[in-house]
């Protein structure tokens, strides 16, 4: 465990110490032993090696092995033991300003508060106000701190980052002093979730540049303002650095700031050993060693040269992760990515039947528009009654008119029927099996019962996928990025499930799921594992969503051999109708 994480857990014990009414002595050091760690110009490890932890001025014994555990396991029953000992809501409280544990006690001990919502509620009737050491002030402003908490939250989905992103690009590229400029970081890696985004521009004359970004329309704060760079954030709590740098060093830059930082840690230690250093300046040899040789800087214009200095294939920036890209670009066995005009259809969309908002025309206009050569309608079935979910004899009749679409010519791309059924609390599905064998496929979902423990919610899921009607499993963990986590399940169990019954597990693109994630994909997709990447569309726009589900997919290592909707309509047919 590094310096920076030992701090935040002193931290956080000091803060549980003091919810717990502990003797503030002891809270006390806690927290100074995090703000001396802090300070610490030594490197951590050296310090504690030497045996002179105990000597550093203010951290005393207990302390010092407390660090040491944590240094050497990562781990600290003490810690752990507190954790559980201190109801968990009670420590989000702490992202609200101005609480700390010392208030977060009191809430606690009178008000019997124990998560935000229960101090929103407390707030709103005014019983905040009328604590010793509060005051209506207090309770305003606690109020405003909760309300702000989401605006405010520490990061975005990624697709609203795009958005973002893609009203700054163009206003940066029409200045005249910008020579070049690229959105970095996460943004640019692909994280379905992104903390702020890195603009990175290539110019010589930085200051009309900085005044423009700094100017831009819908700035809530400037929060820095510099020569070369600045920092702004939106209305909404988005926020955007700008750095600007000279020609020569763009590309250095752009793979700096791109991360991830795992990724340049690989980087660096790749040019060490090769006789150089790697930074955001430049690729040059490394100083002294060799001075006879005299060899200049790298020049790069490109990536792309970057990684060829290195002797490395080229890494796109979604595999940018350090989870293996470097040695594997090391042995030119980076895989060929999947694209986005690689897709031919998708199949789990919507239309009004249940609880879309475009009718089966309007849904296969747009497949159209868009040259696909399928698209697969799956409605929610009849236990999904608060989307208006079909049962037998409406999906009877969906099921008719989709055929006879298809007979009437009227569009070129093919519509497969099925259905998004939904997976019961016990593992059934919504459907008979004589209903499901009237479909072309169907799609097995779970939308209910999503908070049952981790071995009923596995052995669920397996049940249903092991039905030999079911083409492919939807939305597997039911997570919704930055609102509700996944359910507890055993993915590895149901990945292999999935195998043995040669069932396709979908990557949802909607951007508020992203699921699977795609840190399951490459090793599942290695066994052999078939992903089907749908938009989940309610709208005709939703098609979009695919962009984000391709970008997804890559971040897990897909090619397109690996991804069911790649293939064209003769061949999907081919399966749906007699099996892989
Ligand atoms: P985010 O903003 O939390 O979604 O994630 P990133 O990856 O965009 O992180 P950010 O904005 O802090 O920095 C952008 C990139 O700059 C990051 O991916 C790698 C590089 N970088 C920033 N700080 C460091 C650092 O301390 N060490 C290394 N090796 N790279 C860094
Ligand atoms: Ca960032
Ligand atoms: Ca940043
Ligand atoms: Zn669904």
């Amino acid at each position: 465990m590094d310096k920076k994480d030992i701090e935040d857990i002193l931290d956080r014990i000091g803060t549980m110490l003091e919810i717990k009414g502990e003797n503030p002595f002891k809270v006390r050091a806690y927290f100074s032993g995090a703000r001396t760690l802090q300070t610490m110009e030594e490197d951590l490890g050296e310090v504690i090696q030497s045996g002179k932890l105990g000597e550093v001025p203010g951290i005393g014994k207990a302390l010092t092995e407390k660090i040491e555990t944590l240094y050497a396991t990562g781990e600290l029953a003490f810690y752990d033991k507190l954790i559980a000992s201190v109801p968990s809501g009670l420590m989000d409280l702490l992202e609200i300003p101005g609480l700390g544990g010392k208030k977060i006690k009191v809430l606690h001990e009178k008000l019997e508060i124990d998560s935000i919502e229960s101090l929103t509620v407390a707030c709103e009737q005014g019983k905040v106000a009328e604590l010793k050491g509060f005051g209506k002030k207090t309770e305003e402003k606690i109020l405003s701190g909760i309300e702000n908490r989401e605006a405010y939250a520490a990061r975005h989905l990624w697709w609203n980052a795009k958005s973002v992103v893609e009203k700054i690009l163009p206003g940066l590229e029409s200045l005249p002093e910008v020579e070049r400029v690229e959105a970095a970081g996460s943004f640019r890696r692909g994280m379905e979730t992104v903390g702020d985004l890195d603009f990175l521009v290539a110019s010589s004359s930085p200051a009309p540049i900085m005044e423009w970004f700094t100017s831009m329309e819908g700035i809530t704060e400037v929060t820095a303002h510099g020569d070369t760079k600045s920092s702004v954030r939106f209305e909404g709590g988005m926020q955007a650095d700008l750095r600007v740098v000279p020609a020569e060093q763009f590309y250095f830059a752009l793979h700096h700031f791109t991360g991830s930082k795992d990724h340049n840690v690989r980087m660096r230690q790749k040019a060490l050993s090769l006789g150089m250093s790697l930074s955001e300046w430049g690729l040059r040899p490394e100083e002294e060693k060799d001075s006879s040789r005299k060899a200049g800087p790298v020049v790069a214009s490109s990536e792309e040269d970057i990684f060829k200095a290195l002797g490395l294939s080229y890494v796109p920036p979604a595999l940018r992760e350090g989870m293996g890209e470097v040695e594997a670009a090391e042995r030119n066995e980076l895989p060929e990515l999947l694209e986005l005009s690689d897709l031919k259809g998708c199949f789990h969309n919507h239309t009004t039947a249940s609880d879309g908002r475009n009718t089966l025309e309007e849904m296969a206009e747009e497949a159209d528009r868009r040259g696909w050569e399928y698209l697969g309608i799956a409605d929610h079935s009849k236990s999904s009654f608060q989307a208006n979910g079909l049962d037998e004899e409406r999906l009877v009749k969906q099921v008719e008119a989709i055929r006879a679409i298809n007979q009437s010519g009227k569009f070129r791309v093919h519509l497969f029927a099925g259905s998004e059924v939904d997976i019961l609390t016990g593992g059934r599905l919504d459907f008979e099996e004589s209903m499901l064998a009237s479909l072309d496929y169907v799609v097995a979902s779970v939308h209910n019962g999503l908070t049952q423990d981790e071995e009923t919610m596995t052995s669920r899921i397996i049940k249903a996928l092991e039905q030999p009607h079911v083409t492919m499993l939807g939305h597997v963990s039911g997570r919704l990025l930055l609102k509700r986590e996944a359910s507890k399940m055993n993915i590895q169990k149901i990945i292999d499930a999935a195998l043995a019954n040669r069932t396709i597990l979908e990557l949802n693109a909607n951007p508020m799921r992203l699921d699977m994630d795609w840190r399951h994909w490459r090793k599942a997709a290695e066994k052999g594992l078939l992903c089907c990447i749908n938009p989940d569309a309610h709208a005709l726009h939703h098609f979009d969503f695919q962009h984000a589900g391709v970008l997804t997919a890559r971040k897990g290592w897909l090619t397109c051999k690996q991804v069911f909707n790649t293939r064209t309509l003769i061949e999907v047919k081919d399966v749906l109708s007699s099996g892989f």
